[in-house]
């Protein structure tokens, strides 16, 4: 591997035929055309070009398999999609001498899952006492993301084993921690015995290695490697000094999180201390998150290697950005002198390196001065991918202007074409670090210094959340929303989820409604219930089409009460001593009416009534000889049926107890699990309204799966018991 050294002719370095970076790449972009189910792909031509081989795998493949078309041109439109469906494509240009590789990551009318999974935002602790309210800023927008976010305090003493002890346990106990963000001087876990700049030996040993804390099932070890050679002690790696052997991800060779950093630590060039940097960190990225500001969709060049004998470090920009803001909207031009006044949403730089300084791109003491315009970057040369020294090129980088997040990218090639169907700037770290052979990897695949240094949930546009959301109950059952429009200029609408008692959020609106309220109703269970309400807005742009979701306006309600309809006492009583009469009486709650059923089909609708006792015990309650029947409670929402047992002896005493049958829930979504709270196996039939028996057979523990029967009205019969129980089914 070669040195990157700024002035390569001076070490006699010549490629033949002198190949640009741009050469090594095929600038894709992806157009979906909904009204042919299709997807076109299109691409810069090269006039070396001999084939293009097109590939397309679905994301969660590993292998691409045998190539759709290999041809000569510069498009194919793919006829073999399905609408929503999310595809990795990649083209291989081959020439005589060389070849490139291009990739965008499409869709027709892709849909993003709200739920993102937990996360954790590991604050060190000066951070956290200095900057409580934007740590309570960040956390919200996470939470509005579709986050379940936990900020956890993290003293920048402790050790890294203790932190990643942390990760672990929540790794453990959360369904589904997804991403972790260290903000702040965090410690920071070294490993390995790698150069993946070339400087052997004064750069060889140990290099900041935050992957660590994202790899759950990896062995990291301290007992092997010795070399003490490095000229920064940093960088030296001896057995037992708590920097881990490991040159390349251990266990499955991949992480298993998203991971970012954030760490204004010791950047002594700018006149902001570190907690000045920091805040006006999580005060940009918060703007950029709420829509408040945005740059130009456009990529910037500043390429000061060249093809480099293949590693062509530039087409990572090239590459990346086509399929993010359009092949053709990308500019080799200056970094600094341009980004000064000019807006470039991405942007890329290589040069020949030191620790403060990247040849063509400027210095550290430069950049803490600067205030560049342009979001995501990046960096590579030499030495600046050790990141955590001071004054470091790549924090110093980040600490100014509009720059959200800063990746070394150049070994390996770094993958970011997934933020173009909305992946966050942490999913394309995760891709990068664990990728080897799926995407070209170049140099340096899956070794441990791979690392994003930016807030991983980091997505690359947000449009204008609504605000001001205000809950209320109305009408007993319902609860009315109301929220201030977005004001994105873009907007197809709103969705509206629900969450009860931090459970996952249940979508309430099929599709995206255009009003400015909506009303949720027959909200019946107790408990915290809190809503989000996202803004909606179909990005057509560069790989294909997305449904991009603001950050949510979120407000809770308290329940106070389970608003289900029930009989919460029953008595049927005989008026006296050898009385002919029984009283029977039931009481309710949130209930609008009550129905006695009777097995001989007999119905009575008071709460309260006294019937004779029919001695013939056949057609009028009450019976003589003790019945089962059902007391159906019912309120606009939904209703209750529980069935009780009264007999009466003339002569003797009145006996009644109940519920003895409860069947849950009713009426019963298609799919669920009808709930009968009996013991045993009792045979069951389900007629329909006509009388035909549409399922029968043995109810097992107590439940029943209705998943076959289609939505109406049923009587469901139990066993040799009289009488029935009315089910709805509903859609
Ligand atoms: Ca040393
Ligand atoms: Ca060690
Ligand atoms: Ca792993
Ligand atoms: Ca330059």
């Amino acid at each position: 591997m070669r040195t990157l050294f700024a002035t390569l002719f001076l070490f006699g370095w010549t490629f033949a035929g002198a190949q640009t970076s741009l050469d090594y790449t095929v600038r894709v972009e992806a157009k979906a055309i909904p009204s042919q189910n299709a997807i076109e792909l299109s691409w810069d031509s090269d006039a070396n070009a001999v084939t293009y081989a097109v590939a397309r795998k679905l994301v969660s493949d590993a292998n691409w398999g045998t190539p759709m078309a290999v041809f000569l041109g510069e498009s194919f439109l793919d006829t073999t999609i399905q609408e929503g469906v999310v595809y990795d494509y990649r083209v291989i240009k081959n020439s005589n001498t060389y070849s490139g590789y291009g990739y965008v990551r499409a869709a027709v009318h892709a849909h993003l899952e709200h739920d993102r999974g937990d996360a954790l935002i590991l604050v060190a602790s000066n951070i956290l006492s200095a900057l409580p309210n934007e740590v309570a800023t960040l956390a919200k927008d996470y939470a509005g993301d579709g986050f379940r976010a936990q900020v956890i305090p993290i003293n920048p003493d402790t050790t890294v084993t203790y932190v990643k002890s942390l990760i672990i346990d929540a790794y453990d106990a959360l369904p589904d921690l997804a991403m972790v963000f260290l903000l702040g001087h965090v410690p920071v876990p070294y490993s390995g015995n790698l150069a993946p700049d070339g400087h052997v030996p004064d750069h060889q040993g140990a290099w900041p290695a935050d992957v660590y804390y994202a790899d759950m099932d990896g062995t990291w070890t301290d007992n092997v490697v010795n070399n003490a050679n490095a000229n920064d002690p940093r960088n030296d790696n001896v057995t037992g000094d708590g920097k881990f052997d490991q040159s390349s991800i251990p266990g499955n060779a991949r992480p298993e999180l998203r991971l970012g950093r954030v760490d204004m630590a010791n950047l002594t060039h700018f006149a902001a201390d570190e907690v000045a940097l920091t805040k006006a960190y999580l005060d940009r990225t918060h703007a950029y998150k709420q829509g408040a500001w945005t740059l130009p969709k456009r990529g910037l060049i500043d390429d000061n290697f060249g093809g480099f004998g293949g590693e062509a470090f530039g087409s990572n920009g090239w590459r990346n950005f086509s399929p993010l803001v359009g092949k053709d909207s990308i500019y080799s031009t200056d970094y600094r002198s341009t980004l000064a006044s000019e807006g470039y949403l991405f942007s890329y730089g290589c040069g020949g390196g030191s620790h403060e300084s990247a040849s063509g791109i400027g210095t550290s003491t430069q950049l803490a001065g600067d205030s560049l315009l342009t979001g995501f970057t990046m960096l590579f040369g030499s030495y600046f991918g050790d990141w955590d020294r001071s004054d470091n090129f790549m924090r110093s980088a980040l600490a100014q202007g509009r720059t959200m997040s800063i990746s070394w990218a150049g070994r390996p090639w770094w993958y970011y074409h997934p933020m173009g169907l909305g992946a966050s700037i942490g999913d394309c770290a995760m891709l990068t670090q664990g990728n080897n052979t799926t995407f070209y990897s170049s140099y340096g695949g899956r070794f441990v210094h791979v690392a994003l240094l930016g807030d991983p949930s980091l997505r690359m546009e947000y449009v204008a959340p609504p605000t001001q959301l205000a809950l209320d109950t109305i009408d007993t059952f319902d609860v009315a929303l109301t929220w201030t429009a977005s004001s994105d200029p873009n907007l197809d609408g709103y969705y509206v989820y629900r969450s009860m008692n931090g459970g996952p959020w249940e979508r309430l609106t099929a599709s995206s409604i255009t009003s400015v309220n909506y009303t949720d109703a027959c909200v019946l269970d107790s408990g915290e219930c809190a809503y989000q309400v996202t803004a909606v807005s179909l990005v057509d742009g560069f790989s294909g089409s997305y449904f991009n979701e603001s950050i949510a306006a979120e407000e809770t309600i308290s329940i106070l009460s389970n608003k289900r309809p029930k009989v919460i006492a029953f008595t049927g009583e005989q008026a006296g001593f050898n009385s002919d009469t029984i009283d029977y009486e039931a009481s309710t709650v949130w209930s609008d009416g009550i129905v006695w059923l009777f097995p001989d089909t007999s119905i009575v609708d008071v709460y309260a009534f006294s019937a004779t006792i029919n001695e013939t015990g056949s057609t009028n309650p009450p019976y003589y000889d003790g019945v089962d029947f059902q007391i159906v409670t019912f309120n606009r929402c939904t209703s209750d049926s529980t069935w009780f047992y009264a007999s009466a002896v003339i002569g003797g005493v009145s006996e009644t107890e109940g519920p003895s049958i409860k069947v849950y829930p009713n009426p019963i979504r298609v799919g669920e699990r009808l709930m009968v709270d009996i013991i045993g196996r009792v045979p069951y039939a389900l007629v329909d309204l006509q009388g035909r028996r549409v399922a029968s057979g043995v109810i097992e523990q107590g439940s029943l799966a209705l998943d076959a029967i289609a939505p109406g009205q049923y009587f469901l019969t139990l066993g040799d018991r009289d009488g029935v129980v009315p089910i709805v089914v509903l859609p």
